[in-house]
């Protein structure tokens, strides 16, 4: 009896210290949402209000990058010895029935350790305009092959790495819904893709399979603190991928869009904060971790986040799980730093578990950056009814339906970019 007690104990503290937990309770109810104060983005850690465009590049966006970085995410490394290798493995002119020039493009990454870690981006590139056109970056969940019916789309390198994930139903076209290819190149714009656990397996157990095998004492389960998990490894990734397309002489560099679907759009919202490359950052039902405020506390929270996907954050982030009133920041601030460039949240009606009136305050929050710039944010505190997208210099709508990327939203996202950019 007394060996159970002091086990118990034993969990407890360890549990408490971890601050993860599995069955941290979940609200649905508004008038449940506690009473929170959100930090001000334009009010620097020592008190100082920030006025002009100028102070906030200076002063307190480095500050709140640094945070985000220190405390979430983990800290993206400045070198980390790797280098990348590009190789076009196939090509054709006349792929989607002539719309669209394809590539396969595989990337090799080396590390000091002389380890490699193999990727595959498929780009699709309209044929019919001229001159450079913007491409859409977008990682997919289930390799290249599951975007498409085109057979000669090959499977990407991750199939082997993650069958025990049941990589065996990741097949082609499976995931087809989810990629408006035609509707992108039909509109003007390029679209690359690449498999995330080609970058990173999404798992803390086959992690050690991707980039993380390149960096040399790298171990998931005994980080640092600010040390960076797999979200801040996906986006190293997608840096990684604009520094191709920044080079191929179709693509307009100048107009490079991050999109992600929910763990992918936290990954897109960190990378395209990061990498002031990303002109757009689309945000598809990101939830927790992503655009929703973690204040609200409502669906999804940093308990039950840092608990079931313990390798996605900094380990530093543990600490507000069931805490998140002790935040020092919340996800208004991530956007936020898209600014000037342009942010994008997008919920679905029956996503609560992503918390979609969360996510729409979290862009409308941000709000008060964009201004400094003379630019646009959301006129009003109120979430627009569904099918109402709400476009100015940042944009939003919600759909009906689930947790999911349809037609609907990337019918919105071009409609979006569209205003921007023609
Ligand atoms: C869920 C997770 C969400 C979201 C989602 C997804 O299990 O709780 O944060 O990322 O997965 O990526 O589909």
């Amino acid at each position: 009896m007394k060996h159970i007690e002091t086990f118990l104990l034993a969990l407890f503290v360890s549990t408490a210290i971890m601050g993860q937990n599995k069955n941290a309770p979940v609200n649905y109810d508004e008038s449940q949402v506690p009473n929170f104060e959100l930090p001000d983005p334009l009010k620097a850690n020592d008190g100082q209000i920030i006025e002009t465009a100028k102070l906030w590049e200076k002063k307190r966006r480095p500050e709140l990058l640094r945070m985000f970085g220190e405390l979430e995410y983990g800290v993206t490394p400045r070198q980390t010895g790797i280098k990348v290798k590009h190789e076009v493995v196939a090509t054709n002119p006349n792929a989607m029935g002539g719309l669209a020039t394809q590539k396969q493009v595989r990337f090799t990454f080396t590390g000091k350790n002389g380890k490699s870690v193999q990727a595959l981006l498929l780009l699709y590139i309209p044929n019919n305009m001229k001159g450079r056109v913007p491409v859409i970056v977008s990682y997919n969940f289930h390799g290249n092959q599951t975007t498409t019916m085109q057979e000669d789309v090959i499977p990407s390198p991750s199939k082997e790495i993650v069958k025990s994930l049941g990589s065996e139903a990741w097949v082609r076209g499976e995931q087809m819904s989810r990629w408006s290819y035609e509707m992108a190149l039909q509109r003007g714009y390029a679209v690359a893709t690449m498999n995330y656990h080609d970058i990173c397996p999404d798992s803390p157990e086959l992690m050690v399979q991707g980039i993380p095998s390149l960096l040399s004492g790298y171990d998931v389960r005994n980080r640092k603190e600010n040390e960076w998990g797999a979200i801040g490894i996906w986006a190293w990734g997608y840096s990684r991928i604009a520094d191709y397309l920044e080079k191929d002489k179709q693509i307009d560099k100048g107009r490079m869009v991050v999109l992600g679907h929910s763990r992918l759009g936290k990954t897109a919202v960190w990378a395209g904060v990061q990498d002031k490359r990303f002109k757009a950052v689309i945000s598809n039902d990101s939830g927790c971790g992503g655009a929703a405020l973690s204040k609200r506390v409502f669906g999804e929270n940093v308990g039950r986040i840092t608990a079931n996907f313990p390798h996605w954050f900094c380990p530093a982030f543990n600490r507000y799980s069931e805490n998140e009133s002790s935040l020092p920041f919340d996800q208004h601030e991530l956007l936020s730093l898209i600014a000037p460039r342009h942010a994008y949240v997008a919920s679905a009606e029956d996503d609560s578990w992503a918390d979609p009136r969360g996510e729409y305050l979290s862009l409308y929050y941000a709000g008060p950056v964009y201004r400094l710039y003379g630019m646009r944010g959301l006129p009003s505190k109120e979430q627009p009814a569904i099918h109402q997208p709400q476009h100015y210099d940042v944009g939003y709508h919600i759909r009906a339906g689930k947790h999911d990327v349809t037609p609907y939203d990337w019918q919105c996202y071009l409609d979006f970019l569209d205003s921007l950019w023609h």
